[in-house]
């Protein structure tokens, strides 16, 4: 569990409401952190390295019009991001895309913005050794890992490079929809639905799409009453912790219920495959 006591000390964002379009996503960039731009089926982004980054070459893709990060993925984002990460794998660098959606998902900045994390030495963040290890009955499904005492929906993408691009792209696109069914379908099972717009963190690597709703952005810990915030990092098996003390509470209360208590319980039955949606069929 990685430590960085330099981020005890960064700035807190101001509230998206005050941030809105004159945040740190608008121009005019900061020249040291701005990238390119690149242009997906009409629609435009800008690549800005992350400020604030832990991990070197963390980088971001944000919309380069104004959109907000309390709405959902569209084709064009995943086409970008998988695009983007194809790109980095071709130069032998491993990347996987992450998306805060929604203020209770751990974003603080309300500008639309994917984030690409770079991976040293796997090509893949740890939850992806749960993912692989099920054994799906069939493709095209969306599936659960029973181990996990939260809701989420992931689905299984085909081996990078074993079908045409566009074909992957549209695969692709449709298990976002499907995973976001399967979202609602959690949510509405809730008696009280958490406050403000459905948040979520998305999590894309080469193998899978992962949807893990969120019912609140931090969580405080039994002992020490310290807030631990969570975004979709924390959900790809990596915590970071500010200080000795909060790593050792962290441990000592367990990531796993840390994770369940910013996340929302599974529905009934969801400790096995869930819905079937055959895209890989069509
Ligand atoms: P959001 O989706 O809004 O939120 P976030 O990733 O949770 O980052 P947050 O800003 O809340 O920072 P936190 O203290 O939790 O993403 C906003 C992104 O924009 C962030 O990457 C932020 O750093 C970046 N950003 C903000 N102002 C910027 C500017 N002016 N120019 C360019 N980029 C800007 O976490 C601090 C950092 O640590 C974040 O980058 C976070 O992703 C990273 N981090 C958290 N857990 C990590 C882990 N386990 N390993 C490595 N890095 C980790």
């Amino acid at each position: 569990m990685p430590l960085c006591s330099a981020l005890a000390q960064k700035p807190q964002a101001s509230k998206p409401e005050v941030y809105g379009k004159d945040g740190p996503f608008s121009p005019p960039y900061v020249s040291g952190l701005y990238v390119d731009e690149l242009e997906e089926g009409g629609e435009e982004y800008v690549i800005l390295m992350n400020k604030y980054c832990v991990v070197p070459n963390h980088f971001l893709l944000v919309t380069k019009e104004f959109k907000r990060q309390t709405s959902p993925l569209t084709p064009q984002d995943l086409a970008a991001a998988y695009k983007l990460m194809s790109a980095g794998r071709r130069q032998g660098k491993n990347f996987f895309m992450f998306y805060n959606c929604g203020p209770l998902s751990g974003s603080s900045q309300p500008h639309k913005h994917l984030q690409f994390m770079p991976l040293v030495e796997e090509n893949a963040p740890p939850i992806e050794r749960l993912a692989r290890r099920q054994r799906l009955e069939v493709d095209g499904k969306a599936f659960v890992i029973s181990q996990l005492p939260y809701a989420h929906h992931i689905f299984r993408l085909p081996a990078y490079q074993s079908r045409p691009l566009e074909e992957v792209l549209d695969i692709l696109a449709q298990a976002f929809i499907s995973l976001m069914d399967l979202t609602f379908q959690t949510l509405r099972q809730l008696p009280v639905l958490p406050d403000g717009p459905p948040a979520y963190n998305v999590l894309l690597t080469f193998d899978h799409l992962h949807v893990i709703p969120r019912g609140s952005a931090e969580h405080q810990l039994s002992r020490g009453k310290v807030d631990i915030p969570v975004n979709a990092l924390g959900f790809a098996g990596m915590m970071i912790t500010k200080s000795e003390e909060e790593k050792s509470l962290l441990i000592e209360e367990r990531p796993l219920e840390i994770l369940r208590g910013v996340g929302l319980p599974k529905a009934e039955g969801e400790s096995c495959s869930a819905v079937e949606s055959s895209i890989l069929d069509d």
